[in-house]
Parts: structure tokens; C-alpha cells; sequence
């Protein structure tokens, strides 16, 4: 199987700057956010795949234009780096412990955007809400084109809690995007 091509992705805005490399040699999370970067950083760790990203942006303002355009943009190069989705798993689900967390991903490269979060806690983690890690994920469907389902099977502790679902969706990330070549795993023949 010939490695692919390493993908780039860079978006602009008034309110953020976001730039990447997916699937090259370097690796490093430039992100202004410490509790966004660990969790980003647990996600990249599980999934395998080496992630340079440098985002900048209006966090005086909110984390949240930031880190919901650095889902985006994570999904745009997700989409660029599998294009058509084609010769790869497609479907990836794990569940992944953390203390007293379990977390739950499942996940489809479908071509369609929606990502639905099921019992995620709503309070602050590193001075960060959940509904702004949310957004994380609806950005990251959004840009990809993939529906994404986590729900939080149980877990008291916030920073549990997104962190295994943070790890879980790296972990479905990793089977989905496994090399299958020539699979096509859709009855249209193909993914949209
Ligand atoms: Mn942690």
C-alpha cells in the first residue's frame, strides 16, 4: 500500500487562523487553549496519525470560533486526505474507559455531515465549557462530511468524561480510516 500523500489545509478568518498538516512527518499542536490541546493531543495520540496544526484566534474573545474552526479544518483535511473515502474501512465505533468515564464513539465516513453528543456534561473543563468541545465535533462532521454519534455511557469527573470521548473518537478514527483497498462498503457504489 503506497503512502498518501501528507494533506495541508489553511483557512483564514477575522476571528481565527488555522493551519495544518495531516498525515506528514511533523507533529506538534500549536494551540493557544492548554485543555484543548491535551484533549486534541489524546484524540491525535489514539487515532495514529501524525497532526502538525498552528491555529491562532479571538480567544480573548471565546475558545469557541477556535476550536470549533480547528474541527472544521481537521475535517476538510480528513476529506482532502481520503478522497471520496474510498479503499478504506469507512465505520469506526470504540468505547474507551477512563476512571469512572466510558465514553462511546461511533463513527461513519458517509459523506453527510451530523454529529450527535448524548449525555455530555455541560460545565466548565480548564476553564472551557462542554457545549465549546461540542462544537469541536459539529465542526469536525461538518468538514469531513461524516456522522459522528458519542455518548457518554457513564462518568461523574468532566475532564474524564471528554477526555475518553476525545480518545474514543481517535480510536474510531483509526479503524475507519484503515486501509482496505477496493473496499466500498455502500450499496450506491459510492459515498455520498
Ligand atoms: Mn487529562
Amino acid at each position: 500500500m503506497e503512502k498518501r500523500p501528507a494533506c495541508h489545509v489553511k483557512r483564514q478568518t477575522r476571528e481565527t487562523d488555522v493551519q495544518l498538516t495531516l498525515g506528514g512527518a511533523a507533529a506538534e499542536l500549536a494551540l493557544p487553549v492548554p485543555i484543548f490541546r491535551h484533549l486534541l493531543g489524546a484524540a491525535v495520540a489514539t487515532w495514529g496519525l501524525p497532526l502538525d496544526l498552528s491555529a491562532t484566534g479571538d480567544i480573548d474573545v471565546d475558545p469557541h470560533h477556535l476550536i470549533e474552526d480547528v474541527g472544521i479544518v481537521l475535517g476538510q483535511a480528513l476529506a482532502s486526505y481520503l478522497p471520496g473515502y474510498r479503499g478504506v474501512e469507512r465505520y469506526g465505533f470504540a468505547l474507551v474507559p477512563m476512571d469512572d468515564a466510558l465514553a462511546e464513539v461511533a463513527l461513519d465516513l458517509s459523506g453527510r455531515p451530523g454529529a450527535y453528543l448524548a449525555n455530555m456534561p455541560a460545565g466548565a473543563v480548564g476553564g472551557v465549557d462542554g457545549e465549546v468541545f461540542a462544537e469541536f465535533f459539529h465542526g469536525f462532521s461538518r468538514g469531513a462530511l461524516c456522522t459522528l454519534h458519542i455518548a457518554l455511557r457513564a462518568g461523574a469527573n468532566r475532564h474524564h468524561a471528554w477526555e475518553a470521548s476525545f480518545k474514543a473518537f481517535g480510536l474510531a478514527l483509526r479503524q475507519a480510516t484503515l486501509p482496505r483497498p477496493g473496499l466500498m462498503l455502500s450499496t450506491k457504489g459510492v459515498i455520498t
